[in-house]
């Protein structure tokens, strides 16, 4: 039987695609309709399967490592950046290849080459693993960039000198978590220098404003994104220490847990970076079958950030 209860939808805003994001979508796009299919992708262009599968079937095929692409044909990075070895292993190869590194983690990454020019040892706050932080700590040689991903790791550190040092941060953290992070590195290292800019962008400090901005009206918290998207995770996390009981992330309408939202009167919906409009509307038109809902905005930002896709697409069109 269908439940026809009241229920308000808080809908975050600014949710959904950032400016790199809908760019490094662009790029494949337009990279299909340049050069023709297929196009290799190295990596997932963002960590979204949808977004994947819809280029996939406009001809992108999808690689982890540069080695699996035919030289003959082109290829193009991820959002997430790579490390400079990759582009060194294309131009080797002759490739043509298109870098959709967001920049704003190309700015990381300037900023990580300029503290090493100017001989300081960098530590990175960032996840293990995480193609973002393999990319960006991959701008130096290898020993150059020390890795912390929690306060507890700053403890262990053993740099080089400690006199000499600088930090930088993966684009997509929790904010909160971060500033203990970098609260504590101050605390042992007095001289360590940091970004003249947060290197968290302003699309994660947003999306997950708006999160904490609706949390204490909601009972339970819904962000549409992938299990892979670190954006995505941190904004279920913001939501769990506002204060939400049930924060839950869902790819899209189908993972829904609608027994866990039973009771649930105000529900906060958000999407990741990552995450396309049409699935935060897919979920909102699964509530609407199932309750009497009304949907109110929460919006703490407006965003109007562009970036501009690479000169080699400019100059095609014009
Ligand atoms: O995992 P993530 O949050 O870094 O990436 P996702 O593709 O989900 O979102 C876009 C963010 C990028 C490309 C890193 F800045
Ligand atoms: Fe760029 Fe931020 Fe979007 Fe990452 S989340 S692609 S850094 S704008």
């Amino acid at each position: 039987m269908p439940d026809t209860a009241d229920l308000t939808l808080y809908l975050a805003a600014p949710r959904g695609f950032c400016a790199g994001v809908d760019r490094a979508i662009r790029i494949v796009e337009m990279a299909l309709e340049k050069w023709g299919a297929p196009v290799f992708v190295r990596h997932e262009i963002v960590h979204n399967k949808f977004v994947v599968d819809a280029l996939r079937a406009k001809g992108a095929v999808f690689v982890e490592e540069l080695d699996e692409c035919p030289p003959d044909r082109p290829v193009i990075f991820s959002a997430h950046g790579v490390p400079k070895s990759v582009p060194e292993a294309a131009r080797a190869r002759e490739m043509i290849y298109v870098d959709a590194t967001c920049p704003l983690v190309s700015k990381v990454h300037i900023e990580a080459e300029r503290h090493f020019e100017a001989g300081l040892q960098l530590v990175m706050i960032g996840h293990a693993g995480h193609p973002e932080t393999v990319g960006t700590m991959g701008q130096l040689p290898p020993g150059e960039v020390l890795l912390v991903e929690t306060e507890a790791d700053v403890a262990t550190l053993a740099p080089r000198d400690e006199s000499r040092l600088a930090f930088i941060t993966q684009t997509t953290l929790s904010v909160d978590d971060t500033a203990g992070i970098v609260a504590a590195l101050q605390a042992r290292f007095p001289a360590i220098i940091g970004p003249h800019k947060e290197d968290i962008c302003y699309a994660t400090t947003n999306r997950q404003a708006a999160v904490k901005a609706m949390a204490p009206e909601i009972d339970a918290l819904l962000v549409i994104g992938a299990p892979n998207s670190s954006n995505s995770r941190r904004l279920v996390e913001v939501g769990q220490k506002a204060g939400c009981a049930y924060a839950q992330l869902v790819q899209r309408a189908t993972d829904i847990d609608w027994r866990a939202l039973q009771g649930a009167r105000a529900i906060g919906i958000t999407a990741g970076a990552s995450a396309p409009e049409v699935l935060v509307n897919e979920v909102l038109d699964a509530f609407a079958c199932r309750y009497n809902v009304t949907v109110k905005q929460v919006q703490t930002a407006t965003e109007n950030v562009e970036f501009k896709v690479p000169r080699v697409f400019r100059e095609a069109s014009a």
